[in-house]
This record gives C-alpha cells, sequence and structure tokens, in this order.
C-alpha cells in the first residue's frame, strides 16, 4: 500500500477495535518522534477527526468524518493491486482528466483517484456530471491491461457488472440493472454513470481510464432540478446512509476479479453476468448513434460487447456507440 504517514496512523487507529494507542507506541513504530506523532493528529483532527486522551493509555479515535480518504478505502480493501496507490482530493476538476496526468507521469496499474466533489465531472462527449460534495463516489482506476484498441469498449461493460456486484452484495434490498453501454439505473433513474478513455497506439493499449460515477447519500433535493426526476441515490433506493469507502473498496475488488476473468478466459463469463443484469435486452429500445437513429428490439450483445437490435423490418443492427431510451410499453 502507498499510504503517507498521516494515513498509515489513521489506519491504524481504524484498526484499533475501538481502544486507545499510546503515542510512545506509535513513536515506536513509525520511527518517528511523539511529537511528530501529536502533530500527524493535528491534521487529522483538522480534517474532522477526535481524540480522547486516556489517562496511561493513549489516544482513542472517537469521531470519524464521512470522507473516503485512503486510509479509509485501504481498511476494506481485498485487492491484489487495485487500489494499492490512491491520490485523494477533497475537491478536484475531474478525477478523468487528473488520471491522464498521471497516465503521462507513469501511474502504475491499478492506480485510484478518489475525490469528495469535482467542479467539472465529465460524462461522455464532453457532457457535465454532478458531483456532489461528500455524497457520491467520484473515482477514476487506471489500469494498464494488455489488450488492443478495440477491447477497450468491453472494459465500461466488465465495470459495469463489477458495480453492480458491488451495490447488491453489500445492500440486498437495491436492485440495480444495466442500460446499455455505460448507465446503472434503478427503477429507470439513474445513479451510476461510467466512462471509459483509453491512451493508445495503434498496437496496444497503454492504459485505461475508468470513470466511475456512484450517487450513494444525497437526498432528491441535492440534485439540480434537471436531474431530479431522472436521478436517484442508493441511499434514496435503501432509505439508509451508506458507507461509501466499503463500496469504493468492494467495486475494486469485483473490477479486479472481472478484468483477470476477461484477460483470462475472454469475454463470454462478463458477457453472460451483464446479460442477468441488463435492463436493456428484451426491450423496445431507440438508440440514437452519431449517424442515425434505431428503432427496434434490443435482442443481446455480441461476445464483443456491442449491441444488437433487430428493427421492424427483421434486420438486426449492431449498435456500436449511441444513447439509448428504453421505450415504455404502451
Ligand atoms: C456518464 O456519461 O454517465 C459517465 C459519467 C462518469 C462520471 C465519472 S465521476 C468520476 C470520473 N470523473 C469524471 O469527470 N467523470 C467520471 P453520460 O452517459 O454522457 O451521461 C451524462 C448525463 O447524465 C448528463 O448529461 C446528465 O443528464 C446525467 N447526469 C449528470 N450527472 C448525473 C448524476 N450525478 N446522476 C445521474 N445522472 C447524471
Amino acid at each position: 500500500m502507498n499510504l503517507t504517514t498521516k494515513d498509515e496512523i489513521l489506519s491504524r487507529f481504524l484498526n484499533a477495535n475501538n481502544e486507545p494507542i499510546s503515542g510512545q507506541q506509535l513513536a515506536d513504530e513509525f520511527g518517528i518522534s511523539r511529537t511528530a506523532i501529536w502533530k500527524h493528529l493535528q491534521t487529522l483532527q483538522d480534517e474532522g477527526y477526535t481524540f480522547e486522551t486516556i489517562k496511561k493509555k493513549g489516544y482513542l479515535l472517537t469521531t470519524t468524518p464521512d470522507r473516503v480518504d485512503p486510509a479509509r478505502i485501504t481498511s476494506y480493501l481485498e485487492t491484489a493491486r487495485l487500489g494499492h496507490t490512491i491520490r485523494y482530493f477533497e475537491e478536484i476538476t475531474s478525477t478523468q482528466t487528473f488520471a491522464h496526468e498521471l497516465v503521462r507521469n507513469g501511474a502504475i496499474d491499478g492506480t485510484v483517484v478518489v475525490a469528495e466533489s469535482q467542479s467539472a465531472g465529465k460524462g461522455r462527449m464532453a457532457r457535465p456530471w454532478e458531483s456532489t460534495k461528500g455524497k457520491g463516489i467520484w473515482m477514476t482506476i487506471i489500469i494498464r491491461p494488455n489488450v488492443l484498441p478495440h477491447q477497450a469498449p468491453q472494459f465500461t461493460l466488465i465495470a459495469a457488472v463489477a458495480v453492480v456486484n458491488a451495490i447488491k452484495s453489500l445492500h440486498k434490498s437495491i436492485n440495480p440493472e444495466i442500460k446499455w453501454p455505460n448507465d446503472i439505473l434503478i427503477d429507470g433513474k439513474k445513479c451510476t454513470g461510467i466512462l471509459t478513455e483509453m491512451i493508445a497506439e495503434m498496437d496496444g493499449v497503454q492504459a485505461l481510464l475508468i470513470g466511475i460515477g456512484i450517487n450513494v447519500n444525497q437526498q432528491k433535493e441535492d440534485f439540480p432540478e434537471e436531474l431530479q426526476n431522472i436521478a436517484t441515490s442508493l441511499s434514496i433506493e435503501a432509505n439508509e446512509k451508506l458507507n461509501r469507502a466499503k463500496l469504493i473498496a468492494t467495486t475494486l475488488k469485483y473490477l479486479e476479479k472481472y478484468i483477470d476473468l476477461y484477460l483470462q478466459v475472454g469475454f463470454e463469463p462478463i458477457k453472460t453476468l451483464w446479460e442477468e443484469f441488463s435492463g436493456t435486452i428484451g426491450k423496445r429500445i431507440k438508440a440514437t448513434t452519431l449517424r442515425e437513429v434505431v428503432e427496434g428490439m434490443a435482442i443481446g450483445i455480441t461476445s464483443d460487447g456491442v449491441l444488437e437490435v433487430k428493427v421492424d423490418d427483421g434486420e438486426i443492427k449492431r449498435i456500436y456507440s449511441a444513447d439509448i431510451e428504453i421505450e415504455k410499453p404502451i
């Protein structure tokens, strides 16, 4: 793990099972002075953590603010690669834009950029992504798989399957569905968007940047008016406040699992999972591509993740990239 000393200290407290830890013990463990330990605790207090001093025993962590800082995510992390380097920001323009910069500077496979808020979060085709402070998961995962450029879109579907599994495993009452290619909906309202970008040469991918935005703890009024009827959050659906750091770690666990599966045996098992969670297949849809509007029945995805639509004259059209509207039955 690539944590700063302050985050390592916080990690110790998060894993201390509500027991105090003495300043001297921390100083010995980290090989720094007690004053230096105290300064790190001061910084943590400035960030909203509170410590009680217990006589002869040391410091007890008494309040943890709702943040997705690296120590918190790491305390739930079960991955071999993803999330072992985390770049955390209170506020950033876009985790996606920053991840591009990191890739240029040689960021390693599995690096995660995560922020409490984004001032210029982006969706596909430069559409804005609303990223309310402290309420959602706004993160980009940098991976460097040995794949060809045409495989990149499949990683959006891999990520969608990972997010759905993570949500379902933590919150059984929530029933998310995937809308091809990059949305996760609950009861027809969007709770997650995924944006996969790549940096590639003709003969290979240098890096994939998987941007994931999950609405977690917003209430309806936290969304701007234009989104209130089309967006939802996990908390609205589950009727409780959720643990964002745990959901991040669980998403990374499933993402790593499915990336590895894909790299070992190909897209087939992902396709099966994707179809199981799909809210698109078997429905009448309207797909708006850059060239045309295709209306018909979504009948499946190909082994490359391309959407197949049977139009009314029986022809099957392949949709590589589009905005999809699922038509309501009349
Ligand atoms: C997406 O685009 O759904 C991809 C969103 C990816 C966001 C993540 S957050 C972390 C990383 N850093 C970034 O800067 N981006 C990624 P698209 O399919 O184009 O959908 C965009 C549309 O969704 C907008 O035009 C709005 O209508 C709607 N929208 C915006 N914010 C939303 C939100 N928080 N919840 C639900 N819908 C939203």
